[in-house]
Order: C-alpha cells, then structure tokens, then sequence
C-alpha cells in the first residue's frame, strides 16, 4: 500500500529554474564574469544537475580554468541571491500541488522532499508558496549535497525512502525531468512526471505516468485509485 509521495522541488512544485537562472546570473555580474545564461543555454547546462556542478560544465565546455573552490564560493553567493528572488513573491505552486498535499496530509500519507538543490531552497520555496517553513509540511527532505551522486543516480530517492523508513514500493515520486525519472526508477520507485517550462520535450522513459499538471483532472483512472481523491 501507498504510504509516501516523494516530491522533487524545482520545476515539481514550482517553475523556480527561471529565478534560478537569474541568481546565477546576477551572481556572475556581481563577480565580474561576462558569463551569462540565456534559456537556450540554460536547457542545455539544466541536464547537469547541481548548482555548483553546473557552473562546472560551462567552465569546462569553454576552457576556463575553474576549481572547487571557485564553484563553492559563487554558489553561496548564487544561493542568497536565489533566496532573495524568492523572497520578492511571484512564485506560486505548480496547479494542483497544494491541493494533493493537503489531501495526502489528511489520510496521513508521509510527505517528502528528493531534490538536487539545498535545504535552504527548499525552505525559502515552501515560505514563499505556503507560508511556512518546509518542515511543517514534509516529514522527510533529502537534498543534493547530502548524497554522493546527484540525480539521475538513486541515491537522493534511497535516501529519502530511508529516512521515512519504507520500501521503494510504499511511494510514489513526482518529478519534472528526464534525470528525476531515472533517479526515481533507478531507486525502484514509481514515477509521475509532469514536465516543466524547461523539460518539455525531454526522453521521460522510466516514468510510470505523464501528465500535463497534477490536478486530478489529469489522473488515470490506475493513478486515481492509488492518490487521495481531491
Ligand atoms: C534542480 C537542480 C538545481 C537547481 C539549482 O534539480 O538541478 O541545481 O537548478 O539549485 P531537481 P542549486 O529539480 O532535480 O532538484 O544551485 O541549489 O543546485
């Protein structure tokens, strides 16, 4: 039986990759790079998954010398400034995400987080959009930097299935990208994948359900059996 819905953030709950991509970019401006990130580059950098990893891949695709440290040191910068666009208001919840969470909380399913990016992200995200820290809302948050490998390895999934204490069969996950999906399924987990602004188009296979937005309008009759009938 059905015990945990496992939810990715960016993209998932919110089409947060847009204020990413302008944290990264006023952080590149402040530190004197001419780096910057239109959309088109974005969907192509956004399939390396992390931040600092990110970063990375465009300093090694363009020769630019580009160590540990350098990426750690714009990270933290691209991280306050990620919080302070949040913070500004204007993000709002992917339709249908506020609706299945206050369902899942009232027939007692666990709630968790399996995401790529930081808890503070998460927690900014979750004060912004429901007005409360992120662990009133999700049991369970497992993030990027806590596991080895980043999505689309398991170990982010795993994680979170450990600390709610259950098998990959009592959840399901809730992802918007072709590396969710892998992570999801690589962990044995069932996957909804609902494809965001940047996603659109990508390779979903491995997911179990694809549908346009989570609102239970969309829902197949296999997948309205299993969630909480809103
Ligand atoms: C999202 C990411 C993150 C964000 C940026 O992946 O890959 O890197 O784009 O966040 P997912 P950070 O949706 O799978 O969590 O800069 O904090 O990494």
């Amino acid at each position: 039986t059905l015990r945990a819905l496992i939810f990715d953030v960016d993209g998932t709950l919110a089409e947060t990759e847009d204020l990413h991509r302008q944290a990264f970019n006023d952080t590149f401006a402040s530190e004197g790079l001419t780096w910057n990130w239109n959309r088109d580059t974005y969907r192509d950098l956004l399939k390396t998954t992390g931040g600092k990893e990110r970063m990375r891949a465009h300093a090694d695709k363009h020769n630019i010398a580009f160590t540990a440290e350098d990426a750690a040191q714009l990270h933290a910068i691209k991280t306050r400034r990620y919080a302070d666009l949040v913070d500004r208001g204007g993000l709002i919840l992917r339709p249908g995400i506020a609706m299945l969470i206050i369902k899942a909380q009232a027939v007692g399913l666990k709630l968790a987080v399996a995401t790529t990016t930081s808890p503070q992200n998460v927690d900014r995200l979750c004060q912004s959009c429901w007005g409360q820290p992120a662990n009133q809302i999700f049991d369970v948050i497992a993030a990027g930097d806590e596991v080895p490998r980043k999505k689309p390895a398991p170990d982010v999934y795993q994680l979170a299935l450990n600390r709610l204490d259950l098998s990959a069969d009592q959840a399901i996950a809730f992802e918007d990208t072709a590396n969710g999906v892998q992570s999801a399924h690589a962990a044995g987990i069932r996957v909804v994948v609902t494809p965001s602004i940047y996603s659109t188009g990508e390779d979903f296979t491995g997911a179990d359900w694809i549908l346009p937005t989570l609102l239970p309008a969309n829902w197949t009759a296999d997948l309205a059996r299993l969630l909480p009938a809103a």
